[in-house]
Protein backbone atom coordinates (compact mmCIF):
# COMPACT_ATOMS: atom_id res chain seq x y z
CA UNK A 1 0.00 0.00 0.00
CA UNK A 2 2.58 2.36 0.72
CA UNK A 3 4.94 2.03 -1.81
CA UNK A 4 3.71 4.51 -3.75
CA UNK A 5 4.33 7.13 -1.13
CA UNK A 6 7.56 6.15 0.05
CA UNK A 7 9.51 6.54 -2.36
CA UNK A 8 10.28 10.08 -3.78
CA UNK A 9 10.69 10.93 -7.39
CA UNK A 10 13.81 9.85 -8.11
CA UNK A 11 13.10 6.23 -6.80
CA UNK A 12 15.24 7.08 -3.52
CA UNK A 13 13.65 5.27 -0.61
CA UNK A 14 12.41 7.85 2.32
CA UNK A 15 13.67 7.75 5.38
CA UNK A 16 11.77 6.94 8.60
CA UNK A 17 13.51 7.65 12.25
CA UNK A 18 11.94 5.59 15.13
CA UNK A 19 12.54 6.77 18.80
CA UNK A 20 11.02 4.86 21.81
CA UNK A 21 12.61 3.38 24.63
CA UNK A 22 11.32 -0.04 23.94
CA UNK A 23 13.28 -2.15 22.09
CA UNK A 24 10.70 -4.47 21.52
CA UNK A 25 8.67 -1.49 20.11
CA UNK A 26 11.72 -0.45 17.61
CA UNK A 27 11.27 -4.11 16.32
CA UNK A 28 7.62 -4.27 15.50
CA UNK A 29 7.89 -1.05 14.21
CA UNK A 30 11.29 -1.18 12.10
CA UNK A 31 10.09 -4.92 10.30
CA UNK A 32 6.97 -3.49 9.12
CA UNK A 33 7.96 0.05 7.79
CA UNK A 34 11.09 -1.90 5.85
CA UNK A 35 8.20 -4.36 4.70
CA UNK A 36 6.22 -1.67 3.36
CA UNK A 37 9.61 0.04 1.45
CA UNK A 38 10.79 2.46 3.87
CA UNK A 39 14.55 2.94 5.03
CA UNK A 40 14.49 3.04 9.04
CA UNK A 41 16.84 4.04 11.61
CA UNK A 42 15.59 3.44 15.21
CA UNK A 43 16.87 5.13 18.45
CA UNK A 44 16.44 4.51 22.24
CA UNK A 45 17.40 7.98 23.13
CA UNK A 46 15.94 11.21 21.93
CA UNK A 47 19.49 12.78 22.38
CA UNK A 48 20.96 10.51 20.05
CA UNK A 49 18.59 10.42 17.49
CA UNK A 50 18.64 14.42 17.43
CA UNK A 51 22.85 14.33 16.81
CA UNK A 52 21.84 11.44 14.19
CA UNK A 53 19.10 13.97 12.37
CA UNK A 54 21.69 16.47 12.30
CA UNK A 55 24.10 14.63 9.91
CA UNK A 56 21.46 12.84 8.41
CA UNK A 57 17.71 14.31 8.60
CA UNK A 58 14.99 11.81 8.01
CA UNK A 59 12.36 12.29 6.12
CA UNK A 60 9.61 12.03 9.21
CA UNK A 61 10.07 10.71 12.79
CA UNK A 62 7.75 8.62 14.53
CA UNK A 63 8.38 9.09 18.16
CA UNK A 64 7.51 7.68 21.15
CA UNK A 65 6.61 10.24 24.67
CA UNK A 66 7.37 8.42 27.60
CA UNK A 67 11.49 7.66 27.68
CA UNK A 68 14.10 8.20 30.47
CA UNK A 69 16.43 10.32 29.40
CA UNK A 70 14.23 13.04 27.66
CA UNK A 71 10.36 12.63 26.84
CA UNK A 72 9.42 12.66 22.85
CA UNK A 73 7.58 16.31 23.80
CA UNK A 74 11.57 17.58 24.71
CA UNK A 75 12.99 15.90 21.97
CA UNK A 76 10.19 17.16 19.74
CA UNK A 77 11.11 20.99 20.87
CA UNK A 78 14.65 20.54 20.47
CA UNK A 79 14.28 19.76 16.72
CA UNK A 80 11.41 22.04 16.41
CA UNK A 81 14.29 24.67 17.56
CA UNK A 82 16.54 23.29 15.17
CA UNK A 83 16.83 25.11 11.54
CA UNK A 84 17.73 22.83 10.21
CA UNK A 85 15.59 19.84 11.46
CA UNK A 86 12.39 21.58 12.67
CA UNK A 87 10.51 20.80 9.03
CA UNK A 88 10.71 17.13 9.77
CA UNK A 89 7.45 16.15 10.61
CA UNK A 90 7.43 14.21 13.65
CA UNK A 91 4.64 11.25 14.78
CA UNK A 92 3.90 11.06 18.25
CA UNK A 93 2.94 7.46 19.67
CA UNK A 94 1.51 6.63 22.72
CA UNK A 95 -0.23 4.26 24.82
CA UNK A 96 -1.01 7.34 27.17
CA UNK A 97 -4.53 8.83 25.15
CA UNK A 98 -5.34 11.44 27.89
CA UNK A 99 -6.52 14.42 26.10
CA UNK A 100 -4.75 16.45 27.81
CA UNK A 101 -1.29 14.41 26.36
CA UNK A 102 -2.78 14.68 23.03
CA UNK A 103 -3.24 18.36 22.59
CA UNK A 104 0.57 18.64 24.46
CA UNK A 105 1.89 16.51 21.53
CA UNK A 106 0.21 19.34 18.83
CA UNK A 107 1.79 22.26 21.21
CA UNK A 108 5.65 21.08 21.00
CA UNK A 109 5.08 20.82 17.20
CA UNK A 110 4.10 17.32 16.85
CA UNK A 111 2.45 16.99 13.47
CA UNK A 112 0.16 13.69 14.28
CA UNK A 113 -0.88 11.71 17.31
CA UNK A 114 -1.48 7.86 17.27
CA UNK A 115 -2.50 6.02 19.96
CA UNK A 116 -0.80 2.93 20.72
CA UNK A 117 -1.92 0.27 20.21
CA UNK A 118 -1.83 1.44 16.75
CA UNK A 119 -3.60 -0.54 13.51
CA UNK A 120 -0.29 0.00 11.47
CA UNK A 121 -2.50 -0.08 7.98
CA UNK A 122 -3.82 3.33 9.81
CA UNK A 123 -0.01 4.32 10.86
CA UNK A 124 1.28 4.12 7.59
CA UNK A 125 -1.44 5.94 5.75
CA UNK A 126 -1.00 8.78 8.14
CA UNK A 127 3.32 8.61 7.57
CA UNK A 128 2.19 9.17 4.10
CA UNK A 129 -0.02 11.85 4.28
CA UNK A 130 2.64 13.76 6.07
CA UNK A 131 5.31 12.74 3.69
CA UNK A 132 3.30 14.52 1.09
CA UNK A 133 2.32 17.45 3.29
CA UNK A 134 5.92 17.75 3.58
CA UNK A 135 6.60 17.63 -0.20
CA UNK A 136 3.96 20.25 -1.08
CA UNK A 137 5.83 22.21 1.37
CA UNK A 138 9.15 21.96 0.09
CA UNK A 139 7.75 22.41 -3.56
CA UNK A 140 6.10 25.77 -1.92
CA UNK A 141 9.49 27.61 -0.72
CA UNK A 142 11.19 26.01 -4.12
CA UNK A 143 8.04 28.42 -5.91
CA UNK A 144 8.56 30.90 -3.53
CA UNK A 145 12.17 31.14 -4.16
CA UNK A 146 11.73 30.68 -7.57
CA UNK A 147 9.61 33.93 -7.63
CA UNK A 148 11.87 35.68 -5.26
CA UNK A 149 14.20 35.66 -7.54
CA UNK A 150 11.90 36.01 -11.00
CA UNK A 151 10.95 39.28 -8.66
CA UNK A 152 14.65 40.51 -8.20
CA UNK A 153 15.49 40.41 -11.78
CA UNK A 154 12.18 42.23 -12.75
CA UNK A 155 13.51 45.07 -9.80
CA UNK A 156 16.66 44.74 -11.30
CA UNK A 157 15.39 45.55 -15.27
CA UNK A 158 12.87 48.39 -13.82
CA UNK A 159 15.89 49.56 -12.01
CA UNK A 160 17.98 49.28 -15.18
CA UNK A 161 15.00 50.44 -17.47
CA UNK A 162 14.51 53.89 -15.39
CA UNK A 163 18.48 54.41 -15.45
CA UNK A 164 18.06 54.05 -19.23
CA UNK A 165 14.82 56.74 -19.32
CA UNK A 166 17.28 59.62 -18.24
CA UNK A 167 20.37 58.63 -19.46
CA UNK A 168 21.52 59.60 -22.93
CA UNK A 169 22.81 56.90 -24.79
CA UNK A 170 25.95 58.04 -27.31
CA UNK A 171 27.66 59.87 -24.12
CA UNK A 172 25.80 58.37 -20.81
CA UNK A 173 25.36 62.00 -19.58
CA UNK A 174 22.17 62.64 -18.07
CA UNK A 175 19.65 63.07 -20.98
CA UNK A 176 16.62 65.70 -20.88
CA UNK A 177 14.26 64.16 -18.64
CA UNK A 178 17.60 63.04 -16.45
CA UNK A 179 18.40 67.04 -16.02
CA UNK A 180 14.93 68.07 -15.82
CA UNK A 181 14.34 65.65 -12.63
CA UNK A 182 18.09 67.26 -11.25
CA UNK A 183 17.34 70.54 -11.31
CA UNK A 184 13.18 69.83 -9.96
CA UNK A 185 15.20 68.35 -7.01
CA UNK A 186 17.26 71.39 -6.56
CA UNK A 187 14.79 73.90 -6.27
CA UNK A 188 13.43 71.62 -3.16
CA UNK A 189 16.75 71.86 -2.34
CA UNK A 190 16.66 75.22 -3.08
CA UNK A 191 13.39 76.21 -1.21
CA UNK A 192 14.87 74.21 2.64
CA UNK A 193 18.50 75.96 1.85
CA UNK A 194 18.66 78.67 -0.11
CA UNK A 195 21.78 77.88 -1.78
CA UNK A 196 21.84 79.87 -5.01
CA UNK A 197 22.50 77.14 -8.32
CA UNK A 198 23.20 78.15 -11.88
CA UNK A 199 22.52 76.39 -14.96
CA UNK A 200 25.15 76.84 -18.27
CA UNK A 201 23.41 76.14 -21.85
CA UNK A 202 26.36 75.10 -24.14
CA UNK A 203 27.05 74.16 -28.13
CA UNK A 204 29.29 73.08 -30.61
CA UNK A 205 30.32 75.79 -32.47
CA UNK A 206 29.82 74.68 -36.57
CA UNK A 207 29.28 71.36 -35.20
CA UNK A 208 27.33 70.41 -38.96
CA UNK A 209 30.85 70.98 -40.49
CA UNK A 210 32.93 67.98 -38.09
CA UNK A 211 29.52 65.96 -40.00
CA UNK A 212 29.86 67.46 -43.55
CA UNK A 213 34.02 66.77 -43.44
CA UNK A 214 34.22 63.79 -41.06
CA UNK A 215 30.56 62.19 -41.17
CA UNK A 216 28.42 61.54 -38.57
CA UNK A 217 30.82 58.82 -36.54
CA UNK A 218 33.01 61.52 -36.45
CA UNK A 219 30.35 64.07 -34.99
CA UNK A 220 29.58 61.23 -32.41
CA UNK A 221 33.06 60.89 -31.30
CA UNK A 222 33.38 64.23 -30.53
CA UNK A 223 29.92 64.08 -28.73
CA UNK A 224 31.39 61.63 -26.65
CA UNK A 225 34.90 63.39 -25.76
CA UNK A 226 33.05 66.83 -25.55
CA UNK A 227 30.69 64.84 -22.48
CA UNK A 228 33.80 63.60 -20.80
CA UNK A 229 35.46 66.86 -20.85
CA UNK A 230 32.20 68.24 -19.70
CA UNK A 231 31.73 65.82 -17.15
CA UNK A 232 35.50 66.24 -16.10
CA UNK A 233 35.02 69.65 -15.31
CA UNK A 234 32.47 69.67 -13.30
CA UNK A 235 32.19 68.29 -9.40
CA UNK A 236 30.50 65.21 -8.62
CA UNK A 237 27.79 66.77 -7.25
CA UNK A 238 27.16 69.03 -10.31
CA UNK A 239 25.21 67.14 -13.55
CA UNK A 240 26.14 67.72 -16.70
CA UNK A 241 23.77 66.71 -19.40
CA UNK A 242 22.69 66.19 -23.46
CA UNK A 243 20.22 68.50 -23.69
CA UNK A 244 19.88 67.68 -27.30
CA UNK A 245 21.96 67.18 -30.54
CA UNK A 246 25.16 69.04 -29.89
CA UNK A 247 23.54 71.20 -26.93
CA UNK A 248 24.64 70.58 -23.35
CA UNK A 249 23.11 71.70 -20.41
CA UNK A 250 25.15 71.73 -17.00
CA UNK A 251 23.53 72.19 -13.57
CA UNK A 252 25.85 74.00 -11.09
CA UNK A 253 24.41 73.44 -7.38
CA UNK A 254 25.70 75.63 -4.82
CA UNK A 255 27.03 78.00 -7.70
CA UNK A 256 26.43 81.55 -7.93
CA UNK A 257 26.10 82.95 -11.63
CA UNK A 258 30.13 84.21 -10.61
CA UNK A 259 30.84 81.21 -10.47
CA UNK A 260 29.05 79.68 -13.40
CA UNK A 261 30.68 82.25 -15.37
CA UNK A 262 34.30 81.52 -13.80
CA UNK A 263 33.38 77.79 -14.57
CA UNK A 264 32.10 78.41 -18.05
CA UNK A 265 35.32 80.06 -18.64
CA UNK A 266 37.33 77.89 -17.56
CA UNK A 267 35.73 74.88 -19.76
CA UNK A 268 35.97 76.91 -22.79
CA UNK A 269 39.43 77.64 -22.85
CA UNK A 270 40.00 73.79 -21.84
CA UNK A 271 37.65 73.07 -25.13
CA UNK A 272 39.16 75.44 -27.43
CA UNK A 273 42.73 73.52 -26.64
CA UNK A 274 41.84 70.49 -26.40
CA UNK A 275 42.62 68.28 -30.01
CA UNK A 276 40.53 65.13 -30.74
CA UNK A 277 42.28 62.41 -32.86
CA UNK A 278 39.66 61.02 -35.16
CA UNK A 279 41.20 58.07 -37.18
CA UNK A 280 44.57 60.51 -37.55
CA UNK A 281 42.74 63.45 -37.91
CA UNK A 282 43.90 66.24 -35.31
CA UNK A 283 40.52 67.86 -34.84
CA UNK A 284 39.47 70.75 -32.30
CA UNK A 285 36.27 72.48 -31.97
CA UNK A 286 35.43 75.99 -29.78
CA UNK A 287 31.92 76.05 -27.93
CA UNK A 288 29.52 79.03 -26.99
CA UNK A 289 27.98 79.08 -23.59
CA UNK A 290 25.22 80.79 -21.75
CA UNK A 291 25.35 81.43 -17.61
CA UNK A 292 22.29 81.88 -15.98
CA UNK A 293 21.20 81.92 -11.95
CA UNK A 294 18.47 80.03 -10.78
CA UNK A 295 14.90 82.17 -10.80
CA UNK A 296 12.64 81.21 -8.58
CA UNK A 297 10.04 83.05 -10.66
CA UNK A 298 10.34 81.71 -13.93
CA UNK A 299 10.18 78.40 -13.53
CA UNK A 300 12.57 75.69 -15.41
CA UNK A 301 11.54 76.46 -18.84
CA UNK A 302 11.92 80.41 -18.18
CA UNK A 303 15.28 79.54 -16.36
CA UNK A 304 16.50 77.20 -19.35
CA UNK A 305 14.89 79.65 -21.98
CA UNK A 306 17.04 82.44 -20.10
CA UNK A 307 20.45 80.24 -20.58
CA UNK A 308 19.50 79.54 -23.74
CA UNK A 309 19.05 83.16 -24.53
CA UNK A 310 21.88 83.99 -23.17
CA UNK A 311 23.97 80.88 -25.85
CA UNK A 312 22.20 82.32 -28.46
CA UNK A 313 23.77 86.28 -27.81
CA UNK A 314 26.71 84.30 -27.86
CA UNK A 315 26.33 82.72 -31.27
CA UNK A 316 25.71 86.47 -32.44
CA UNK A 317 28.64 87.72 -31.00
CA UNK A 318 30.95 85.62 -32.92
CA UNK A 319 30.77 81.89 -31.07
CA UNK A 320 33.56 80.64 -28.50
CA UNK A 321 32.80 82.90 -26.04
CA UNK A 322 30.09 83.17 -22.55
CA UNK A 323 27.84 85.03 -22.48
CA UNK A 324 25.43 85.72 -19.32
P1 LIG B 1 26.23 76.60 -34.52
O1 LIG B 1 27.61 77.08 -34.26
O2 LIG B 1 25.33 77.73 -34.91
O3 LIG B 1 25.70 75.84 -33.39
O4 LIG B 1 26.33 75.67 -35.79
P2 LIG B 1 26.11 74.14 -35.84
O5 LIG B 1 26.56 73.64 -37.14
O6 LIG B 1 26.73 73.50 -34.65
O7 LIG B 1 24.54 74.03 -35.62
P3 LIG B 1 23.43 73.38 -36.49
O8 LIG B 1 22.20 73.40 -35.62
O9 LIG B 1 23.33 74.02 -37.84
O10 LIG B 1 23.88 71.88 -36.70
C1 LIG B 1 23.95 70.97 -35.66
C2 LIG B 1 24.45 69.70 -36.21
O11 LIG B 1 24.62 68.74 -35.19
C3 LIG B 1 23.52 69.09 -37.21
C4 LIG B 1 23.27 67.70 -36.73
O12 LIG B 1 23.33 66.76 -37.75
C5 LIG B 1 24.37 67.49 -35.76
N1 LIG B 1 24.01 66.52 -34.75
C6 LIG B 1 23.01 66.61 -33.87
N2 LIG B 1 22.99 65.48 -33.11
C7 LIG B 1 23.99 64.68 -33.53
C8 LIG B 1 24.46 63.39 -33.15
O13 LIG B 1 23.96 62.73 -32.25
N3 LIG B 1 25.53 62.89 -33.83
C9 LIG B 1 26.12 63.58 -34.81
N4 LIG B 1 27.15 63.04 -35.42
N5 LIG B 1 25.68 64.79 -35.21
C10 LIG B 1 24.63 65.35 -34.57
MG1 LIG C 1 8.21 4.60 26.29
MG1 LIG D 1 26.09 74.05 -32.78
MG1 LIG E 1 22.60 73.29 -31.62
Amino acid sequence: MGTNNNLGLTGIKRKVMIVDDSKFNLYLLKDMMEKAGYEVRTFTSGSQAITSAEKDPPDVILMDIIMPEIDGYEVCRRLKANDLLKDIPVIFLSANTDPFNRVKAFEVGGADYVPKPYNFEELEARVGLQLKLRQYQIELEEKNEELRQTLEQLEHAVQRLREMSVTDHLTQLANRRGIIEKIQNEIARYHRSKHKFSLIMCDIDHFKRINDTYGHECGDYILERIAALLKSSVRAVDSPARWGGEEFLLLLVETNYRGARVLAEKIRTKIASAQFDFKGNLLSVTMTFGVTEFDDHIGIDGNVANADQALYKGKERGRNCVVG
